[in-house]
């Protein structure tokens, strides 16, 4: 069997990493996620501010990229038939009063404790997906492949 793989890139965010990160990766991988490719980083502020740079113009920018910065990062490449989309929907919507209500199961809801400290990061589409991927992790996951489980 072939299955048209798809990527998507997943940020454990510093308001996580210390309680939860564990309990993330354990339901990362309970959802039938492979993690192709994981780092542990702090962003620079400059690195942040480009990682969120479609919010350059947004109020809450300077807090975001504060944020993001003031500790360790969890980077994870997540490959899944669907990725984009099944990921977003464990991850559940930016703000976790609003995720409380519509998705009490997803990961903000259950860990964020406000729309800016939300907990995880997940690319909205395929192309944003595939953009950020290569900024952090560099050119060698960019590709698109058709994988046989297990081997590429
Ligand atoms: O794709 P999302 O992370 O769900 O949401 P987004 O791309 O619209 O926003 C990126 C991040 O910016 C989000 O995870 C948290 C922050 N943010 C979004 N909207 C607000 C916000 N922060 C504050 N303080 N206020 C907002 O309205």
């Amino acid at each position: 069997f072939f299955f048209p793989k798809e990527k998507t890139l997943a940020v454990i965010k510093p308001d996580a990493m210390e309680e939860h990160r564990e309990k993330i990766l354990e339901e990362i991988r309970g959802n039938g996620f492979s993690v192709t490719q994981l780092k542990e980083t702090v962003l620079s502020r400059e690195m942040a501010e480009e990682f969120y740079k479609e919010h350059r113009e947004k109020p809450f920018f300077s807090q975001l990229v504060e944020f993001m910065c003031r500790g360790p990062c969890l980077m994870l490449i997540l490959t899944k038939e669907n990725a984009v989309e099944e990921w977003r929907a464990m991850i559940g919507p930016t703000d976790p009063d609003q995720a409380k209500e519509t998705s009490p199961n997803s990961l903000r809801a259950r860990f964020a404790s406000d729309i800016l400290h939300n907990s995880v990061h997940g690319s909205s589409n395929e192309q944003h997906a595939e953009e950020k991927i290569r900024f952090i992790f560099g050119d060698i996951c960019s590709d698109t492949e058709l994988t046989t489980d297990g081997e590429t």
